[in-house]
C-alpha cells in the first residue's frame, strides 16, 4: 500500500477538527463512524496535549497541571476523516478507588468492544518509562487483539541520546507483546518532535491512498 501523500496529511491536521461528544459511561459512547484512534496512557502522560499538538490547536482537548483532569473519552472528529479519541488516564493514586475502578472499567470496555478501532497510541512519559499499570494494559490489547503503538512523550525533558535509550528499552520489551506495532515514535509536543511522522501513521491508517 502507499503512503498518503504528504501535503494531503498537513492539509488533513490543519483543517477542521471538531468536538463530537464526551462519553462518561459506556452507553454514552457515540456509534462507530469513522476509523478511529485512540490515546491511552496513564495520567498526565500528555494525551490530550499530544492532540492539540497534532491538530496544530491549543485547547481542542484539555490540558492540566492536575492528573486526572480528563474524566471521560472525549471523541474529535477530524476532517471527517478520522475520529481521535481522548481517554481518561490511568494509575493515578489520587482518585477513590471507586472512581478509580469506574474510569478501568470505561477505559477497558472501550479497548474491548470498539470495533472502528483502528490502532492505539498508548503513550508512555519518557522520564518514566513503562510503569506496571502500562504493562498492564499492554496485556489486555494483547489479548484483546488491539492494535497499538508505543509513543514516548515529552522527550524535549531529556537529552535526545536518553529519549533514545528509554525508546530502545520500550521497544525490546514491546517485542513480547503480540499486538504491539513494531516501533517506538518519539515525541514532545511542546517542541513539535515526531509529530509528521505520528500523523503519517495516523493518516496511514485513515485515509485513501493516493490513485495509482
Ligand atoms: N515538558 C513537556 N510537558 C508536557 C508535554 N506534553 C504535556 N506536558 C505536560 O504534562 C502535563 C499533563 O498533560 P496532559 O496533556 O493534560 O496529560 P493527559 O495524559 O491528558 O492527562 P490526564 O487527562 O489527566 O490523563 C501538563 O502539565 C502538560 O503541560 C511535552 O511535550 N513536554
Ligand atoms: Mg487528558
Amino acid at each position: 500500500m502507499s503512503a498518503p501523500d504528504s501535503e494531503a496529511v498537513r492539509k488533513l491536521f490543519a483543517g477542521a477538527c471538531e468536538f463530537v461528544a464526551g462519553a462518561a459511561d459506556i452507553d454514552a459512547i457515540p456509534p462507530a463512524s469513522l476509523p478511529e484512534v485512540a490515546f491511552v496512557g496513564r495520567s498526565n502522560a500528555g494525551k490530550s496535549s499530544l492532540i492539540n499538538a497534532l491538530t496544530g490547536r491549543n485547547a481542542l482537548a484539555r490540558v492540566s497541571q492536575n492528573p486526572g483532569r480528563t474524566r471521560q473519552i472525549n471523541f474529535f472528529d477530524l476532517g471527517g476523516v478520522v475520529m481521535l479519541a481522548d481517554l481518561p488516564g490511568y494509575g493515578f493514586a489520587r482518585v477513590s478507588k471507586a472512581e478509580g475502578e469506574r474510569w478501568r472499567e470505561l477505559i477497558f470496555s472501550y479497548l474491548r468492544g470498539r470495533a472502528s478501532l483502528k490502532r492505539v497510541a498508548l503513550l508512555i512519559d519518557a522520564r518514566r518509562g513503562l510503569m506496571e499499570s502500562d504493562r498492564e494494559v499492554m496485556t489486555l490489547m494483547d489479548r484483546a487483539a488491539v492494535s497499538y503503538l508505543l509513543v514516548l512523550t515529552k522527550a524535549d525533558t531529556l537529552k535526545a541520546q536518553e529519549a533514545e535509550h528509554v525508546a530502545a528499552g520500550v521497544l525490546a520489551e514491546s517485542r513480547a507483546h503480540p499486538a504491539a506495532y513494531p516501533d517506538v515514535i518519539v515525541t514532545s509536543a511542546e517542541k513539535g518532535l515526531g509529530l509528521d511522522l505520528l500523523r503519517m501513521h495516523i493518516a496511514d491508517l485513515s485515509m485513501a491512498p493516493p490513485p495509482s
